[in-house]
């Protein structure tokens, strides 16, 4: 009798605690994060952290959890559904943020930023912050801005040391129309695919070849396909750490100041991530074989493109005086 009465009290207990885990959950944020990379890349490392550190100093009103390798979809369908509120987080390239959010196309001209310093004190500063207002009104808060680098091409075939070197090449482009004329202008043939298709195009010969930096270049492995990896440095993209509108909505004051604090925090270790993992993945590959040449002429690709800007400024009014303002700010 004595054993019953203290089985059911127990059980009344645990169905107790059960029903206050419920209601807890029910009020906490339960945030899904979109993350392009594999574990241990640094923009991973840095979202993971900025999802513990989130949880932690809101004391679990704001739970993130990162779902990395693109489990939740290819980034152009992320970045609707995080416009939506159906994912609430998440970091994304500036490159296939172009077609969504038209402003940020201009980020896609080759060789707009002399380097990477340059690219983050624009982007730190007051015109980043125009990009970061335009986000937000196709409802993405940008909390703040990722390195990626700079792209170059690789390949299977041959060193690129000319832009004749890239005639009649197949390679894979990012999903944005600029990018087909940027390759096109270069004689080669644009192929605009999902990331995550890549490595099996290299491999059954679909593509020749693709264009990336170290670390990407590395960690997706099309470095066993495609042998050449030549420094064009054509390409350097901002990145975002970004929330859904919807979501950011949600928050308290005081947590919004929270998880801004926490996505600063995310943003200095993942540039310095960067740093690290640039290097590592440059002697990953160059270990595996890998023939890296730097590309002395870059002027005779840089020519190349001055159609392209043509274009863009023509089709797109006001983007000449903001150029020159981005190439000013150094
Ligand atoms: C990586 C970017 C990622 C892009 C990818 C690509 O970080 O956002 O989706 O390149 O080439 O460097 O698609």
């Amino acid at each position: 009798m004595k054993t019953k009465t203290i089985r059911r009290q127990a059980l009344f207990a645990l169905t107790g605690a059960s029903l206050l885990a419920a209601s807890i959950s029910v009020q906490a944020d339960n945030w899904r994060g979109w993350n392009i990379h594999p574990d241990g890349y640094p923009n991973t490392v840095a979202l993971e952290a900025f999802a513990e550190a989130v949880k932690e100093q809101t004391e679990g009103r704001v739970n993130p959890r990162v779902y990395n390798n693109a489990v939740l979809g290819d980034q152009s369908d992320a970045i609707e559904q995080t416009r939506n509120g159906a994912l609430d987080f998440a970091n994304f390239n500036m490159g296939p943020m172009g077609p969504i959010v038209k402003e940020t196309n201009v980020f896609s001209l080759p060789f707009l930023f002399t380097d990477v310093d340059h690219m983050h004190t624009v982007m730190d500063g007051e015109i980043g912050q125009r990009f970061a207002d335009a986000l937000e009104e196709k409802g993405l808060v940008v909390l703040s801005w990722f390195d990626s680098g700079a792209r170059s091409i690789y390949n299977t075939k041959h060193p690129i040391n000319t832009p004749e070197d890239v005639q009649g090449l197949k390679i894979r482009v990012m999903n944005n129309d600029l990018y087909v004329e940027m390759m096109e202008a270069l004689g080669g043939n644009a192929t605009p695919m999902a990331y995550g298709e890549v490595y099996q195009s290299l491999t059954t010969g679909v593509l020749d070849g693709a264009e990336n930096n170290y670390p990407s270049f590395e960690s997706s492995n099309h470095y066993e396909a495609a042998e050449y990896y030549s420094l064009t440095e054509h390409l350097i993209i901002p990145e975002c750490l970004c929330v859904a509108k919807a979501s950011w909505e949600k928050l308290s004051e005081e947590d919004q100041e929270i998880v801004r604090e926490e996505a600063m925090k995310a943003s200095a270790m993942q540039r310095e991530l960067w740093v690290e993992s640039s290097e590592e993945s440059r002697q990953i590959i160059l270990d595996h074989g890998v023939e890296i040449n730097e590309v002395e002429d870059k002027a005779a690709f840089q020519a190349l493109m001055e159609p392209m800007y043509e274009n863009f400024i023509a089709n797109n009014p006001g983007t000449g005086e903001l150029i020159e303002e981005i190439r000013a700010a150094q």
